[in-house]
């Protein structure tokens, strides 16, 4: 055979298992649903997106990305994920207390730290956040990936709050989990439960008179519009969580559940990046924006007005959750110690 008809044979050949390959790679390759609570460049979407690009990236696999309100409220995309509609899903504690009680530890308020680095050790050290969190999740058929800090929480109120009597009378907008409203009834408030979705109409019609959030997420849903006198209480961190359907992640090859962790641990680190210096470039955009906006920040003597409500939240954790919350808690603390210590 000539050099030239080899070589005519080696490239036939060559394209024949390309393409052979390729259809068997495209057989493999899948396209997985992702949904999460919040809009276009916000936190978890930021790391939604890095998810994204990981697993595109470094497998034929593609992931499609639905925002706030494309498959409704966080509720609605926690029940797709279940029943397996989608296969990804960002949901955060605030939300998840009904199904996982144990996940409303985060609104025991004044037991997070209150420091950044701190907060970030925290979540990679945590055995609570990465051993027993996984376990709890596991029992309702959900696969924990990843748990991830967002941002200092701050009050929006109608008037500046600087002590518990201050917010007597005043209806404050909680995410839906009981334990959230024992801290706002401990404030001294009148708690309300609300999705998200109605938040801002409330807020601009004097149905509730405040909410809690981190700061970035007051800029980008406009809140500061509507609630412009924002106090600094110190008493807590938003907390998410990003999970998969644990039939879908059961079923995937090992090299693909290691892709799934590698992806979700890669954007744990982005995160931590993007939300470095987040809260200070949201609040100068705040006050730019808006020539009403206030800005509170209670002095300790002020806090320790608010930290001495406490226990009676925690007394209200250990209740609702019993033997379980209680073991979660202790090893939070220990935990906690453990990095404080650092
Ligand atoms: O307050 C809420 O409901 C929303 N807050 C944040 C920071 N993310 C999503 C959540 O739905």
């Amino acid at each position: 055979m000539s050099t030239i008809s080899k070589f005519k044979k080696l490239a036939g050949f060559s394209a024949f298992a390309f393409a052979a390959m390729s259809a068997a790679n495209s057989v493999n390759a899948a396209n997985w649903r992702y949904a999460h609570e919040e809009y276009e460049g916000d936190v978890q979407d930021v790391f939604a997106y890095d998810f994204k690009e990981y697993i595109e990236e470094n497998s034929d696999h593609t992931v499609q990305i639905y925002r706030f309100g494309e498959l409704g409220e966080s509720d609605d995309i926690m029940e797709q994920t279940q029943a397996g509609i989608l296969q990804f899903v960002n949901q955060s504690p605030g939300f998840t207390g009904s199904l996982i009680p144990e996940a409303q530890i985060f609104f025991i308020p004044y037991l997070m730290p209150t420091d950044m680095d701190t907060v970030i050790q925290f979540f990679r050290e945590s055995e609570a956040i990465n051993e027993d969190f996984p376990e709890l999740y596991a029992a309702n058929g959900l696969k924990l990936l990843k748990m991830y800090p967002e941002g200092e929480m701050v009050v929006t109120v109608d008037e500046p709050v600087t002590k518990p009597e201050d917010f007597n009378n005043k209806k404050i907008r909680v995410m839906t989990n009981p334990l959230l409203s024992a801290t706002y009834d401990a404030f001294g408030a009148t708690p309300t439960p609300l999705p998200w979705g109605e938040v801002y109409g409330a807020l601009q019609t004097n149905m509730i008179q405040g909410q809690e959030n981190p700061i970035f997420w007051i800029e980008s849903g406009g809140l500061y519009e509507v609630s412009p006198n924002l106090v600094f209480t110190k008493h807590g961190w938003f907390t998410t969580a990003m999970m998969a359907n644990m039939d879908f992640y059961e079923g995937l090859s090992d090299a693909d559940k290691q892709l799934v962790q590698a992806a979700a641990d890669d954007a744990f680190e982005k995160i931590i990046v993007h939300i470095d210096g987040l809260a200070e470039e949201a609040l100068a955009k705040i006050q730019k924006a808006s020539d009403e906006v206030t800005v509170t920040r209670l002095n300790d003597e002020q806090i320790a007005k608010f930290k001495a409500r406490a226990p009676q939240v925690e007394e209200k954790f250990i209740e609702m959750t019993g033997e379980s919350g209680k073991d979660l808690l202790d090893q939070f603390h220990k935990d906690l110690e453990e990095v404080e210590s650092k």
